[in-house]
């Protein structure tokens, strides 16, 4: 009796010291690293290589044995999964100037509602399309940080009626859309130069979509669907909503005869960056992918853990991804993929991923290996991906179906990066 006893109570010590050990490995560690001989040991997940030893020779077999489960699990353990697409959406055509931007296009705002209830959210669409000639036009469309009237200084451009994000992080008080902030971030985007190119421009405030902070989901589109209960843990955090957004723009876009549905690209700088990877991931009829310094939980690999971790992000912002996510906070190497992954669910479909010099904390090395490891699925479909082993000079483009720059200066989007990416979209889409 008494040995039984003793040896349980063994066995309790030891499971609650097992218990422990792992705890306290789950706990992030506060420093970022930027010391690349301080990067732990990793091996990569196999692109091509199913769960059960199955090797991927073909396109046909990527698509249908080995992608599926990829997106399943970035579905299911990153980003969460979204609600199924509506059978209908609800969009109004509210406003049309045929002249705007001095003649150079014309400006459109649609009003997509999420839902009959008239209190519902609700998403302004704007878009610009280049002046008659060349329609359908092919277009960008990109998701921006501070409502449609900060892109540029037109008067003719409504103010978005949300709140916008704070970016000093202190609160969402006080941060109600301005007139004043009018063109605020045109530096990021170069309207004139786009329709110039014979490109049209779609973008939305993200914060019609899901406001950016964490009030556990109650508000945006997650209140449609999460009145009751919030999400579970493989269910949509905000990324996957601001993506099933841009979804919900493209069935819109779909009907529009001046836009070319089959070359829409999808663009985004940062966490809007991570939003378009996984936009493009789960929605192929953007035929074009675009991130720009989207760093952790967007084009760099986890496994690295170089700047912005796992661990770290889900701290600042547990609210962009799913629930599941955390689970791999300093477990990186547990999961069953990594974001050369993401990228590769792009093929066969061009995409460009972009970095910046001084943006060390969204790694851009780990961001050129996302992109260079995602090759070999290109090469299923006879497609040239990025063969260069090392990191190339700054503000070189290079690759083929897959683009990559590393471009000098901050963490931001540049008329340097729009170049490149207009430049890569003329090679595939004209
Ligand atoms: C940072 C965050 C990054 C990046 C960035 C942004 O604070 O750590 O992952 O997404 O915000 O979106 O501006």
């Amino acid at each position: 009796m008494d040995i039984k006893w003793s040896v349980l109570r063994s066995v309790r010590v030891l499971l609650a010291l097992v218990f422990i050990v792992f705890w306290i490995g789950a706990m992030p560690t506060n420093a970022a690293n930027y010391d690349e001989s301080k990067i732990p040991r990793y091996v990569l997940p196999e692109l091509l290589k199913d769960q059960d030893g199955t090797v991927i020779e073909s396109a046909e077999q990527w698509e249908r044995i080995r992608r599926p489960v990829i997106l399943r699990d970035f579905q299911q353990r990153v980003y969460g999964e979204a609600p199924s697409d509506p059978e209908s959406i609800r969009y109004r055509v509210d406003r049309v100037i045929q002249r705007a931007l001095n003649g150079q296009a014309t400006q459109k705002e649609i009003v997509i509602s999420f839902s009959d209830r008239p209190d519902g959210p609700q998403m302004t669409v704007l878009l610009f399309v280049p002046a008659p000639g060349n329609q359908p036009a092919p277009a960008f469309l990109g998701l921006n940080f501070g409502g449609n009237h900060t892109i540029h200084s037109s008067p003719d451009i409504s103010v978005t009626s949300s709140w916008v994000r704070n970016d000093e992080g202190a609160g969402i008080k006080d941060n109600r859309a301005s007139s004043a902030h009018r063109g605020r971030a045109a530096g990021r985007w170069p309207v004139e130069q786009i329709l110039q190119r014979g490109y049209a421009l779609v973008t939305a405030y993200y914060g019609d979509i899901d406001p950016d902070f964490d009030d556990g989901f109650k508000n945006g589109v997650h209140s449609l669907y999460h009145a009751e209960k919030k999400p579970d843990r493989h269910e949509w955090g905000s990324i996957s909503a601001w993506a099933w957004g841009m979804s919900r723009i493209m069935d819109y876009l779909e009907q529009d005869s001046d836009i070319d549905e089959a070359r829409v690209a999808v663009i985004g700088h940062s966490r809007l960056g991570k939003t378009s990877l996984w936009a493009g991931a789960r929605d192929r009829r953007f035929a074009m992918v675009i991130s720009n310094n989207s760093g952790c939980g967007g084009a760099a690999l986890s496994r690295r853990q170089f700047g912005e971790t796992i661990g770290r992000i889900n701290t600042s912002f547990p609210h962009w991804f799913c629930d599941n996510f955390s689970w791999y906070i300093s477990r990186e190497g547990l999961m069953p993929i990594d974001q050369h992954m993401l990228v590769a669910l792009a093929a066969p479909r061009p995409i460009y991923v972009a970095s910046a010099t001084e943006d060390r904390w969204a790694d851009p090395k780990g961001e050129f290996l996302a992109a260079r490891e995602a090759t070999p699925v290109y090469r299923l479909y006879g497609l040239e991906g990025i063969e260069a082993e090392e990191l190339p000079e700054p503000d070189q483009s290079i690759g083929g179906h897959i683009g990559y720059h590393i471009r000098t200066g901050a963490h931001d989007l540049k008329l340097f990066d729009w170049e490149r990416y207009l430049d890569f979209a003329d090679r595939h889409f004209r």
